[in-house]
């Protein structure tokens, strides 16, 4: 299975911020949004992932990522030429992602729970779709999911004036290959986009959808207007500020996760500048017993 993180849009609404900066660059708290989906893929075993941007914004993300050898994993980075939906977006993957499985997330949602990690990494079995489901206090606002009693989908609504239920879809989505034929048969919507809804709802009427409620511990966060964007500096800041753990940390993730070695995470220190962020890294480092010249 290969990874794919969607970090094209416009980012309009939170303008003027974004007018030379991409949204899933700007800061959430002490690192670049993108470290947060980053690092739900990597736990959720992905190693390849593809990185859609604008064109304007590539080299920004590539300057900002890398090739993610230092991670132990690797970066593929792709053009979607204009902001057309979601879907959209999986048209420009390379070859190499089209005949594959993907776990796709939004470039700006965050993903924080206890065991989220482990439960992610099995919890797609290649068939079909797999997507989530999150009680929010707005449901209007996203995409809106409605089970039976047994847990079977009954409907799927984008943005609902009258929302059938309080789960909102994250931006977080297992899909078997047929994905990639599948976004060529849709058509945009009345706003003009191509939806992410309309995927799911072809996956629905094939009976291959899935939807596992996330668990009351989980966090979910989207950090699309600004208001949103300081809720998720200020939650990240008081989850690390009390446990002293950092969350959405590529190296830590990819040292504890067995992606790379000792060595390598020592080189990432050594290659860091003097910050706290470094400072972190060697107190993981410490943990482990390496030793930090
Ligand atoms: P949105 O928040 O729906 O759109 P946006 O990022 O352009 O922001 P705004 O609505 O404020 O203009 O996008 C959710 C995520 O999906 C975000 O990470 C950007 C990404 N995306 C694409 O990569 N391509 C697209 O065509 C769209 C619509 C979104």
């Amino acid at each position: 299975m290969k990874g794919v993180i969607l970090a094209g849009g416009t980012g309009s609404r939170l303008w003027p911020l974004t007018a030379v900066i991409s949204k899933q660059l700007l800061a959430v708290y002490d690192k670049p949004m993108i470290f947060y989906p980053v690092t739900t893929l990597m736990f959720a075993g992905v190693r390849e992932i593809a990185v859609v941007t604008t064109e304007a914004q590539q080299e920004s993300f590539k300057a900002t990522l890398g090739s993610g050898e230092k991670w132990g994993i690797k970066f593929e980075y792709c053009v979607q030429s204009e902001p057309k939906g979601i879907p959209d977006a999986l048209k420009s993957l390379p070859i190499s992602f089209k005949n594959e499985p993907i776990v796709m997330i939004l470039g700006d949602n965050l993903l924080y729970g206890m065991g989220l990690g482990s439960s992610l990494a099995g919890a797609f079995n290649g068939t079909g779709a797999l997507a989530f489901g999150y009680p929010v206090a707005n449901p209007s606002e996203y995409g809106v999911v409605e089970l039976d009693q047994k847990g079977n989908v009954k409907s799927i609504t984008e943005k609902p004036v009258s929302p059938k239920s309080n789960l909102a879809i994250p931006g977080f989505y297992f899909f078997d290959k047929s994905v990639h034929s599948k976004v060529l048969e849709l058509v945009p919507s009345l706003r003009g986009e191509l939806e992410i809804t309309d995927i799911l709802k072809m996956y629905k009427s094939q009976s291959a959808l899935r939807i596992s409620v996330l668990e009351r511990g989980t966090a979910w966060l989207d950090t699309g207007t600004v208001e949103s964007l300081i809720q998720a500096g200020e939650f990240v800041k008081v989850i690390e500020d009390r446990q002293g753990l950092k969350i959405g940390c590529p190296e830590e993730v990819a040292f504890r996760e067995g992606y790379i070695t000792g060595n390598e995470f020592l080189k990432c220190i050594n290659n860091a500048p003097t910050s706290s962020y470094r400072d972190y890294l060697i107190s993981v480092a410490v943990e482990f017993g390496l030793s930090v010249i």
